[in-house]
């Protein structure tokens, strides 16, 4: 049974980033309601009505996961790790967003979907065989039949995005070779309670993950979970190794680390995630303190990031550009554009000091180190960042570092 424990109220799609703020664009604005759902039954938590993909995953998806050297990093360093303990004969990439991952693999020997075509057309153009196409039991077949049985499927941010998930799986259970393995990683409810970070949820976060419920979930589909890592990547999150239930793979000791884990932190009781709710409404009314008071000194306030994430930030918390000036953000394709439904303007990043800015909310709070190093001489000068994670704070000198 799913059980709704949190309202984020009214939402926009995150991506819809517009291209100016007439009326006749802002008539166009969907909105629905973010509510968030427990399932008593296999623990998942999911957005209780999410959106329909086709209005998500358009031609003009905005995201560029190589935008970030924490992320290259990342998966330069999984990429090299995956093809040295499986040594894959053909690899699938689901969710390939601009090629940062299969970057690192030979043209030959792997193959990627993504279902939003502008981004599948980067990684044609880079020569990967790709599919422009929502991952799902038809594409799985036609895969299956052009390629055969596949040794490694991975996928970062894209499994939770999936509102079917039986399918997903299932899709998954039928190209997997016998020896075969599915690696995939995505934001870890675990920590969204830990450090409250209710930005998580967004309408392409469809579900938050945790062992408890995907070792369930895939189950079902005659696969097991053989290993699970816990990552500080996005916030934290968490990546699952799956292979097929009949396989030689022996379970990993994190699998009873990560069980004691979750069942410490009560991942399994309806009552954390409506304490967790509590804690977000706090979270709403001391973040609003604070940036309404610093506005009423008469100081400027910026944000670091346009991200999806904090999309649900200013809409929960109606936060607008009455209260951040602008957004700077490097992705070359959000800027000039204006942020859905709150509608404040993305600039490409500018120098801080010059500017004479002196607050930055941290948009991309997950990147703080990175962004920190970028812009130390802005905190050196006295410059401040403001987060909301774990609590809304203006952040005290060398806290950048923690995450
Ligand atoms: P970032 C997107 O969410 C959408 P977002 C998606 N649903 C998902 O799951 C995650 O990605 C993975 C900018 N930036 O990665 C770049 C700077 O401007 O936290 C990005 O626009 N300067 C697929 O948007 C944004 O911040 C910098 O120095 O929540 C970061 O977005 C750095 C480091 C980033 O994901």
């Amino acid at each position: 049974m799913k059980k709704i424990f949190l309202d984020l109220l009214k939402q926009p799609i995150t991506n819809s980033y517009l291209q100016n703020t007439d009326k006749k664009t802002l008539k166009k604005e969907f909105f629905y309601n973010l509510k968030i759902s427990y399932n008593t039954k296999n623990h998942l938590v999911s957005i209780f009505k999410p959106v329909n993909p086709n209005k998500q995953y358009t031609g003009k998806y905005a995201h560029r996961a190589s935008e970030s050297a924490t992320m290259r990093k990342s998966f330069k360093s999984i990429s090299e790790k995956l093809v040295k303990k499986f040594r894959p004969a053909v690899s699938m990439e689901i969710g390939s967003n601009d090629g940062v991952f299969i970057k690192n693999f030979s043209k030959k020997k792997v193959i990627a979907v993504e279902p939003c075509k502008n981004l599948a057309k980067i990684t044609k153009g880079l020569g990967y065989f790709t599919y422009d196409k929502f991952w799902n039991l038809s594409l799985a077949k036609k895969i299956l039949k052009s390629h055969g049985k596949l040794d490694l499927i991975y996928s970062a941010n894209t499994i939770s995005h999936i509102p079917n998930l039986n399918e997903t799986f299932k899709s998954i259970s039928l190209t997997l070779s016998n020896k075969g393995v599915f690696v995939f990683e995505d934001p870890y409810i675990g920590s969204v309670i830990k450090f409250n970070s209710y930005d998580q949820f967004y309408d392409e976060h469809v579900h938050l993950f945790s062992f408890l419920s995907i070792s369930k979930l895939v189950k079902t589909q005659n696969l097991k979970v053989i290993d699970v890592e816990l990552l500080s990547t996005h916030g934290g999150s968490i990546r699952f190794y799956v292979a097929k239930d009949r396989s030689d793979y022996k379970l990993s000791k994190n699998i009873a680390k990560i069980y004691k884990l979750e069942k410490k932190q009560k991942l399994h009781k309806f009552s954390t995630y409506k304490k967790f709710a509590v804690r977000v409404k706090k979270s709403k009314l001391q973040l609003n303190k604070i940036l309404k008071n610093l506005k009423s000194k008469g100081e400027r306030v910026i944000s670091y990031g346009a991200t999806y994430k904090s999309s649900t930030i200013y809409n929960y918390c109606n936060i607008n550009s009455k209260i951040i000036e602008f957004i700077t953000d490097s992705t070359k394709n959000k800027q000039g554009k204006f942020t859905p439904g709150k509608h404040i303007k993305i600039i490409a990043p500018i120098d801080l000091i010059k500017e004479k800015i002196n607050y930055v909310f941290l948009g991309a709070w997950n990147f703080a180190k990175e962004i920190s190093i970028k812009e130390k001489r802005f905190l050196k000068n006295g410059g401040k960042f403001i987060t909301h994670v774990p609590k809304p704070r203006i952040l005290r000198k060398n806290e950048y570092f923690s995450n």
